[in-house]
């Protein structure tokens, strides 16, 4: 599914910004109009944060840019990190403009770093050397742990067996609605009150160059833990929510040690139904800002979503918008579709309680002893 012979795959990240993140945004973007898939971790990032998530993201090479001290250390742990897991093959490069100068380079590099680019490099010299040195680059085949597990049978689509009745949840809906945010949370709840593994499957668009930036795990807090196993999916071409690579990464997923699994689609329009028979529930997370009521009669998922959430309850027009949402719902006649308001934001939400309670409502999830990674 990465096409790792084509497609360069990395994953970006400012360990700890101090306010220099001009350079990390010039470089994602460049990397996306070359036709990369970039997988942004985004800032305040520890070691372990990194190493686990470029062994869930199936990357070829981690991009660190680090502008404020410590960078000798941090790059080093990242690299050492990497080999501990099995994950040796994924390259470290990275750069900090004028703060890395040729001594902490060449410790760098004896530490294992593969390339520290210089202020001045031109951006083009700097594309063509990543995907030079890293498109086709093989995953290392060694023993793996659980996580190394499900990112090569996601990239090698071979699920382990039959797949199984794993609990799984599609939530859809506008671009800034919120959706990111409010799995994060329901990720929390379900860590703190169950036992097992979720897996997120979260998709963003490909866009210019065919390139994407995945950017949902640069605001997911919880979902960073170990007993979360999260892959950012581009839509590469495919309209409707979801990428040509879903339906089969699901399979592999639903093989696998997971007890919940969820879904987000990207930002969607009116017209979009991105689920099937693929998701046990359906949730539509939009904030109060849709508008006239007479907009709410052309959202088709109004008519396909068990749930239907309206995000951002903190903002004026919130209790009108509930209400107009039911008084939509109502108009199905006979279903029983529930609407729900939630703040995400706020931690603690009774809101996000309440539709964890709701969503989680007849699934048994298995509550074995803690797994490992
Ligand atoms: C722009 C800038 C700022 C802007 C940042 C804006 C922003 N949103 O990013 C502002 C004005 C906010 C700023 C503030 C400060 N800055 Co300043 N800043 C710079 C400057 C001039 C350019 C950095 C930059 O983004 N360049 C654009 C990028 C694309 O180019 P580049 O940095 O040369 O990076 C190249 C490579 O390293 C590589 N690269 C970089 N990252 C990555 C990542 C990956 C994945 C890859 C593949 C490659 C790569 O790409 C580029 C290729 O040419 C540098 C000088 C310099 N040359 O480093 C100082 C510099 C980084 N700043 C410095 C300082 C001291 C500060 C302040 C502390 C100043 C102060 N006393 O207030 C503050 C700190 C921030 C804060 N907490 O307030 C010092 C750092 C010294 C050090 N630590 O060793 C520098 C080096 C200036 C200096 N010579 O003194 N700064």
């Amino acid at each position: 599914m990465n096409d790792a012979k084509t497609k360069l795959r990395l994953l970006t990240c400012v360990p700890v910004c101090d306010g220099h993140d001009s350079a990390i945004n010039t470089i994602n973007l460049e990397l996306v109009r070359r036709g990369a898939e970039v997988v942004y971790l985004g800032y305040h990032r520890p070691v372990r944060d990194v190493v686990r998530a470029a062994i869930q993201e199936g990357v070829q090479a981690v991009g660190l840019s680090s502008y404020n001290g410590g960078h000798i250390e941090f790059f080093i742990a990242v690299v050492d990190g990497l080999r501990k897991a099995g994950a040796g093959h994924i390259g470290v490069v990275g750069g900090g403009g004028g703060t890395i100068n040729r001594d902490d380079e060449r410790e760098m590099l004896a530490g294992g770093v593969d390339k520290i680019f210089f202020a001045g490099t031109p951006l083009d010299e700097m594309m063509d050397w990543l995907a030079k040195t890293y498109i086709g680059r093989k995953p290392s085949s060694g023993e793996a742990s659980f996580h190394l597990d499900v990112s090569r049978r996601l990239d090698a689509n071979e699920a382990a067996g039959e797949t199984k009745p794993i609990p799984t949840i599609g939530f859809t809906g506008p671009g800034g609605a919120g959706k990111t945010t409010l799995i994060d949370e329901l990720v929390y709840r379900f860590l703190r009150q169950h036992e097992g593994r979720v897996a997120i499957l979260s998709h963003d668009p490909s866009i210019v160059g065919n390139g994407a930036l995945l950017g949902d795990r640069a605001t997911m807090i919880y979902s960073q833990n170990d007993r979360v196993f999260m892959r950012s999916l581009a839509t590469r071409g495919r309209s409707g929510g979801l990428g040509p690579q879903t339906a089969e990464a699901l399979r592999v997923l639903k093989s696998l040690d997971f007890d919940l699994i969820l879904v987000e689609t990207v930002g969607t329009g009116q017209e979009a139904l991105p689920f099937g028979d693929e998701v046990d529930r359906k949730v539509f997370v939009m904030s109060p800002e849709y508008g006239s009521r007479l907009q709410l009669q052309k959202i088709a998922m109004f008519d396909a979503a068990d749930v239907i959430v309206v995000n951002k309850n903190d903002r004026a027009g919130a209790v009108t918008a509930r209400n107009e949402v039911e008084g939509r719902i109502r108009l199905n006649r006979g279903t029983d579709q529930r609407v729900m308001t939630t703040c995400a934001k706020h931690h603690r939400d009774a809101g996000v309680d309440a539709l964890f309670n709701e969503l989680m409502k007849n699934f048994t999830t298995a509550s074995a002893a803690t797994p490992t990674t």
